[in-house]
């Protein structure tokens, strides 16, 4: 007889009580957290210190080399800001270099399971396609773009995909990448002791780094792996740790790279293990994904997800999983902890990515398919050793659709013979959509552990904003329900909820991981090529928000929205509170510049009501017609 399920919350108190240690503990375990760090005012880059500067103005307002408040606050996000488009940029080498492997010859576990993409994108990049095989193809255009990340002197391809204004913007500012790696390495060089000390410039710096990373990197990533894995459709799928299966082997993939993982969920289908796990005991077999790994596999193949970053270690105590897989990225090290409680074995497989405690199995391109095979095999021998008496999955599941993308959103809003950004655009200029804003980001305990994320997508749904989202935020608005069609009638507002009628689209679009913020600023560069709501993305009526963010990567994403135009709002501070003409300049001066800016706002509502004010000063800059059922307020 099924075991009776649990709540998520009760399998919280129960960890709890057996003295298993998860995030929040660790959490709480660091309060109060460090002043000086909270505010930036701590520098370490030196052996002058570490020196902090006092923040009540009493004690010691310079480090020991002379540097002030505004320069080690806007070093210290610098560093940030580099680290986390070097993250995602090293993600998208990783793909492109397989997509070189598989064209030379040597990839064989993997296939192009788009080829529509990959000739378009050959073509951008001026690859000669006619009369060529596609694994010639794959070939060059593997190497091209991983040539793009070693440029000296040109800005990588996919530059040119932004707007014509964005892109004066940049070169008038100086701010153009040239590279991938070299403004990186341009940010690491200049933040060190006695280079630059300039704020002002500093930051600009850091634009010139995040656009990188927004502009190729990360879209490297979304567009090789499209190529590789296939272009997402919509699709309809469960998310939540319900999908776990108390008579099957359950197995995790971790991570934010779907190399290996993509080849796992195709291992595990096979029937060669389906027969190992039914000699184990097991009924069958379930992949699952937690971040961003899930978010990669659910959009392509309609894989389940277990959970977002904090369910990471929540996975591991409902008792029933035989493996986790974990390439890189997100993955705390206080799994080994939890697993060593119960049967799970952990399994790491980058070589940039080891875990004391974890045992490493290496991924490599060449064998993938054997490495696979090699991982589910362990997991599968490792279910007679589940103690049933301990497993509790929590009863929650939700469905979702998820598959969203830059080139099948004019499709799904438009229809199928209408393959133009002109019903959204449309859908604005009516005033029955108020405008687009991307939700997207980390849950985190210092937060409301991924409640922000709901109560600002509800607010904004309501005021007939189309949200669109990636990464954690879209899985915890997913267990909320609000990633399906019905939940229009439920929370959107008058207009929008017609469009979503009309078309059977949710009010709130999953377009995949982090990586697919790049999704995002290409359908923002379609709006404009479509025409009638501006001439650059900081005239459309966009914005973004990471309502709890954590990543280093959420402060490289934020910060090329920033410089491509869009106001983006974070739901607690940066690091740089200490440096009030840092503040200033982030969430004033830089409009100036580039278009955009930041807001910071806790409160998730109110985070939404900043959001929903920019929108109209731009609808009302645009000279659009207020929003259609206001109108009709105003007539009775
Ligand atoms: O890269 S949303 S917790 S999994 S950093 Fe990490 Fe944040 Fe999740 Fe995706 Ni993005």
């Amino acid at each position: 007889m099924a075991k009776e399920k649990v709540s998520e919350e009760k399998l919280k108190e129960m960890c709890h009580s057996c003295g298993i240690e998860t995030v929040w503990q660790r959490y709480d375990a660091q309060d109060p957290h460090c002043g000086f760090g909270l505010l930036g005012l701590c520098c370490k880059n030196c052996n002058l210190g570490p020196c902090r500067i006092d923040p009540f103005e009493e004690g010691a307002q310079v480090g020991t080399c002379g540097a002030d408040r505004d320069t080690i606050a806007a070093r210290n996000l610098a560093r940030h800001t580099a680290a986390g488009s070097a993250c995602h940029s090293d993600h998208g080498r990783e793909i492109a270099r397989t997509l070189m492997l598989y064209g030379s010859g040597k990839a064989s576990s993997y296939k192009i399971k788009s080829e529509e993409k990959l000739k378009k994108v050959a073509s951008e990049y001026g690859i000669k396609i006619e009369g060529k095989k596609n694994e010639e193809i794959a070939a060059e255009l593997g190497r091209a773009m991983l040539e793009d990340f070693g440029k000296q002197e040109e800005p990588p391809v996919f530059i040119k995909r932004a707007p014509a204004k964005q892109q004066k913007i940049w070169e008038k500012h100086n701010i153009v990448p040239k590279g991938i790696d070299r403004p990186i390495v341009e940010t690491m060089s200049r933040t060190n002791m006695g280079v630059d000390n300039d704020y002002k410039n500093l930051m600009l710096g850091i634009m010139k780094t995040a656009l990188a990373d927004g502009w190729a990197g990360s879209m490297i990533a979304t567009e090789a792996s499209d190529i590789l894995f296939g272009s997402p459709q919509a699709l309809r799928a469960k998310v939540n740790l319900g999908v776990l299966k108390e008579d099957e082997v359950n197995i995790l993939i971790h991570g934010h790279v779907p190399l290996l993982s993509d080849v796992v969920v195709t291992v595990s289908q096979s029937e060669e293990m389906l027969k190992l796990a039914r000699e184990n005991g097991a009924k069958g077999i379930t992949v699952a994904g937690i971040c961003c790994t899930a978010n990669e596999i659910l959009v392509r193949r309609g894989v389940p997800v277990a959970g977002n970053f904090l369910q990471q270690e929540l996975a591991i105590t409902t008792g029933a999983v035989e493996g986790m897989i974990v390439d890189l990225q997100c993955i705390m090290p206080g799994l080994v902890k939890v697993a060593s409680c119960f049967h799970t074995k952990l399994f790491s497989t980058h070589p940039k990515a080891k875990f004391p405690g974890m045992e490493h199995i290496e991924f490599e391109e060449e064998k993938a398919l054997e490495i696979a095979r090699e991982l589910v095999k362990r997991s599968i021998e490792n279910f007679p050793n589940r103690d049933k008496a301990r497993v509790n999955i929590p009863e929650e599941s939700m469905d979702l659709i998820a598959g969203f993308t830059a080139e099948n959103i004019f499709y799904y809003l438009g229809g199928k013979y209408r393959a133009t950004y002109r019903p959204l655009n449309d859908a604005i200029i009516s005033g029955r959509i108020r405008g687009v804003v991307g939700v997207v980001g980390c849950d985190n305990p210092k937060m409301q552990s991924g409640k922000s994320h709901i109560q600002m997508v509800k607010e904004l749904i309501k005021h007939d904003v189309l949200v669109v989202q990636t990464g954690c935020s879209a899985l915890a608005c997913a267990k909320e329900g609000l990633l399906v069609p019905e939940s229009a009638k439920k929370y959107a507002g008058r207009g929008l909820q017609e469009i979503c009628e009309t078309v059977g689209i949710p009010p709130v679009l999953h377009v995949g991981s982090c990586v697919d913020n790049t999704r995002i600023l290409i359908a923002c560069a379609n709006m404009v090529k479509e025409g009638g709501i501006g001439e650059g993305i900081d005239e459309l009526p966009i914005a973004g928000a990471a309502p709890e963010w954590m990543s280093e990567k959420a402060i490289a994403i934020g910060w090329y929205f920033v410089a491509s135009g869009a106001l983006v709002v974070f739901g607690s501070d940066m690091p740089v509170t200490g440096s009030a003409n840092v503040m200033k300049y982030l969430t004033k001066d830089v409009e100036g510049i580039v278009g955009g800016k930041w807001a910071f706002e806790k409160d998730p509502v109110k985070g939404a009501h900043i959001i929903i004010k920019h929108i109209d000063k731009k609808r009302k800059a645009l000279k659009l017609s207020a929003m259609m059922y206001d109108r009709e307020k105003v007539k009775v």
